[in-house]
């Protein structure tokens, strides 16, 4: 069933890694003769299918969504790989069927037809999509351990083999997808890590243990805002929050280091965050401080006007 496919694009997500990984196990091939990108819905531009060779690609996608912000983007892109002189023969995704309808118009000759997440008893996960697709076939139980996985990455659960493995492998370099190639390569052939897999993860334990560092320093300044400093120290924004959050905070404001297009150079900020969905930081921040930058959830500041920005956030909060 699997075994023609010959080109893969992935989403970068643990059940994206991992479900690939599945996929080119059941494509039995050497996974080097088999073309692996990953991408996400909102980069297929940049994915040059004319580059694949050799051409005739097979291609499935793994948890590839409709870009829901412009289908025109999926269309297109869709519409580049066919041109290119290749063949879509499997849409292994759980986000949303009737928008693939759309691009697509029909679903004739998939091997794996997309699925929605939302409908009733719809699939959770690529993993599972996958899953339910092989029914009644005989897979071993390192696939069925990958597609597990996946699955269970989707529910934020990284406490399996697999996915516990991929979610610390890339956390220290998030943006870098040769590493995701590499591990769905590895995984797809091997139980355990190895040598360069072991310092991706090690490099992620520093930052972890950065975090502790970030957390021993907080100052508590009253309102439910806690100030941390992440200066010098590399982080995993997202993790370091969700902890600050977790243990009381309503607005986190950070002390740390960006990159400065303008000088080359990375520059201090200030950067305030919260997990209130009722908190619109920014517009009361740019109250402030118009020159501030960010979205909702997240404004950034110069240094010298952090005591501004605190001002405006305090009132707010005491509403
Ligand atoms: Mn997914």
């Amino acid at each position: 069933m699997f075994k023609n496919i010959s080109q893969i694009v992935a989403v970068g997500s643990v059940d994206g890694v991992c479900t690939a990984a599945a996929v080119l196990r059941l494509i039995g091939r050497p996974a080097v003769e088999v073309g692996l990108v990953f991408c996400q819905a909102f980069t297929v531009d940049r994915v040059d299918p004319t580059t694949w060779e050799p051409p005739n690609r097979q291609v499935a996608f793994v948890d590839l969504a409709v870009n829901n912000r412009d289908d025109t983007m999926t269309a297109d892109f869709v519409r580049r790989i066919l041109e290119a002189g290749h063949e879509i023969v499997a849409i292994i995704d759980e986000h949303s069927r009737e928008d693939w309808q759309g691009v697509l118009g029909s679903f004739e000759g998939l091997i794996v037809e997309p699925q929605s997440q939302k409908s009733e008893g719809g699939p959770g996960s690529s993993g599972e999509l996958l899953r339910r697709a092989l029914a009644g076939e005989e897979i071993d139980s390192h696939t069925a351990e990958l597609l597990g996985a996946a699955d269970a990455g989707d529910r934020m659960d990284f406490t399996t083999h697999f996915g516990g493995m991929v979610n610390q492998a890339v956390k220290s370099a998030i943006a870098d997808d040769t590493r995701r190639v590499y591990l769905a390569r590895h995984i797809a052939s091997n139980r355990d890590g190895d040598e360069k897999i072991a310092s991706w993860i090690k490099e992620y334990e520093t930052i972890l243990a950065n975090h502790d560092k970030v957390v021993a320093g907080r100052v508590d300044l009253g309102n439910g805002i806690h100030r941390v400093s992440a200066k010098g120290l590399a982080v995993d924004m997202t993790t370091l929050m969700g902890r600050l959050y977790r243990e009381g905070a309503r607005v986190v404001a950070l002390e740390g280091e960006s990159y400065s297009k303008e000088l080359k150079c990375k520059v201090l900020q200030i950067s305030f965050g919260t997990n209130d969905r009722g908190l619109d930081l920014l517009s009361v921040v740019k109250a402030a401080v118009p020159t501030a930058s960010g979205f909702a959830q997240k404004a950034n500041v110069d240094p010298a006007d952090e005591a501004a920005a605190l001002a405006a956030i305090r009132a707010a909060l005491r509403g």
